[in-house]
């Protein structure tokens, strides 16, 4: 007898309270910082110093702890990432400075992730296993299974992660991922996030999903799977540090679904105004901590002022910086 959707729901009891104390204080300074980044490429965008804007305000309070919960490094003792486009501050947390996004938003060659030619927030790095970011929606759920194939071979507790939006989990590379990771006798070691904010670019969740949840769907190939605020950045470091453990210790999948908030227009194509009727997790979590006494009032305006102006000073640095030579215009391109 197979178990039941329900059964599937979540860690088994053995992985529950695994969460190691909360870092409040480290996880909120990244997310405003993360929050400031994404601020100043967006007026880049509309500055001229950057051409295309696309990113992650909203989804901060899952990411950060994410990117605090990874284990980084390069090769296969360490976990890989296929990662879309609104990850900044798992980036953030696992320590990008800002200048480097800065950098690619500018285009420039010192971009580290792709030297200039690709867009904002398309990272790749090999020393942290990021695996190249691709702007082909969903693609990453479908070569995600070959990183966690070969670490389920090497053994070990590196893991696989992979994510992306609701909208594109109805094309067909969501399915691949899931099939490919469910292989009976044959998991795989594989973290699979949806970060749900509702929306794909104009399409609301409920003209194109008729499922509950996303995350239900890796039950009928027995994996298991929950949902979670993803608003509430305690709950994401606790649930993220349970899921985690299981699928290091076990080496089989987990499908995760992270409600979430879109706080600007899905990019600079619509304008990437800020949308104020949404939960802005940054602000809620900052009222916490102020109301707890663990931030003292002014502390997180005053911090907010100091990596404003560290982001406006690496912006000035990245303007004196060289654009990339048009003769390596074909560099790295395979076909
Ligand atoms: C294969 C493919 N189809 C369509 C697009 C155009 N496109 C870019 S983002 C997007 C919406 C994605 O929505 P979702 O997956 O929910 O992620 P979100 O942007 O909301 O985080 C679409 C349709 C694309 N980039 N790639």
């Amino acid at each position: 007898m197979r178990p039941t959707n329900e059964e599937l729901r979540g860690v088994p009891e053995a992985f529950r309270g695994r969460a190691k104390e909360f870092p409040k204080r480290r996880v909120f300074e990244l997310m405003l910082e993360s929050r400031v980044l994404e601020e100043r490429l967006i007026k880049m965008s509309h500055s001229s110093d950057g051409y295309f804007w696309i990113g992650g305000p909203g989804e901060e309070a899952f990411n950060t702890p994410l990117g605090l919960l990874v284990n980084k490094g390069q090769g296969l003792d360490h976990d890989y990432l296929h990662l879309h486009y609104r990850s900044s501050a798992i980036l953030t947390a696992m320590g990008m400075p800002m200048i480097d996004a800065i950098r690619q938003m500018a285009s420039r060659a010192t971009d580290p992730f792709t030297g200039g030619r690709n867009f904002i927030n398309h990272f790749a790095k090999r020393e942290w296993n990021v695996v190249p970011g691709s702007s082909t929606i969903e693609t990453q759920y479908a070569i995600a299974p070959g990183t966690a194939l070969a670490q389920r071979r090497h053994g070990g507790e590196g893991i696989t992660i992979v994510n992306g939006g609701d909208a594109g989990t109805a094309e067909g590379d969501f399915a691949t991922c899931l099939n490919w990771s469910s292989r009976p006798g044959r998991e795989l070691p594989i973290l699979i996030i949806v970060t749900n904010n509702q929306w794909g670019i104009s399409t609301p969740y409920d003209q194109v999903q008729g499922c509950q949840y996303i995350a239900q769907r890796g039950a009928p190939f027995g994996i298991r799977w929950d949902t979670l605020n993803g608003n509430d950045p305690e709950a994401c470091w606790n649930t993220l540090s349970e899921v985690t453990a299981y699928i290091r210790e076990t080496r089989r999948p987990f499908v995760l679904e992270a409600f979430v908030s879109r706080l600007h227009g899905h990019s600079s194509s619509s304008g990437a105004a800020r949308i104020n009727d949404e939960l802005d997790c940054l602000a809620d979590f900052e009222a916490r901590l102020v109301a707890e006494g663990v931030l003292k009032e002014g502390e997180a305006a005053a911090l907010r002022h100091r990596l404003e102006a560290q982001a406006l000073a690496d912006l000035e640095t990245v303007r004196q910086e060289p654009e990339p030579d048009p003769n390596s215009i074909f560099d790295h391109t395979f076909a």
